[in-house]
C-alpha cells in the first residue's frame, strides 16, 4: 500500500499548490538514519513548507527546526514511518535536529537555509 500513499500525497500537494496562493507550497523530505538526515543541507525560498521525516532507521527518530536554540516545530516518526511538520518560515538559517538523546551529538542535524 505504500506506493499508492505517497501517490495521494503528492497529489494533495499537488491540489494546494494550485489554490490560489500566493506563494507556493514547498515540499522537502528528509530522510531519517542512524546518525543523519539526507539531505544534511536544504535550501528553500521563504514561505510555507512541508517538511517530511520518512525514518528509515532502526530507532525512533525525529526532526525539530531550530532557531537560537528555539524550536519552532517538530515531528517524529517510529523505523519505518513517516511525518509530516508544517511551517512557515522567514528568511534566515535554521538548524535541522533531532534530539532523540545523543543523536544530535552522534551527527543527526543539519542546516535549513531559507531565501527572500
Ligand atoms: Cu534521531
Amino acid at each position: 500500500m505504500r506506493p499508492i500513499r505517497v501517490g495521494l500525497i503528492v497529489v494533495a500537494l499537488a491540489g494546494l499548490a494550485g489554490c490560489g496562493e500566493d506563494e507556493p507550497l514547498q515540499a522537502v523530505t528528509l530522510v531519517g538514519t542512524e546518525m543523519a538526515f539526507a539531505p544534511a543541507d536544504v535550501s528553500i525560498a521563504s514561505g510555507t513548507v512541508v517538511l517530511r521525516l520518512r525514518n528509515e532507521g532502526r530507532g525512533f527518530h525525529e526532526v525539530a527546526v531550530e532557531q537560537q536554540g528555539r524550536a519552532l516545530g517538530r515531528t517524529s516518526a517510529p523505523p519505518g514511518r513517516s511525518a509530516v511538520l508544517e511551517l512557515d518560515l522567514e528568511p534566515g538559517r535554521y538548524e535541522l535536529a533531532c534530539r532523540e538523546p545523543g543523536h544530535y551529538e552522534s551527527g543527526m542535524r543539519g542546516t535549513l537555509r531559507v531565501e527572500r
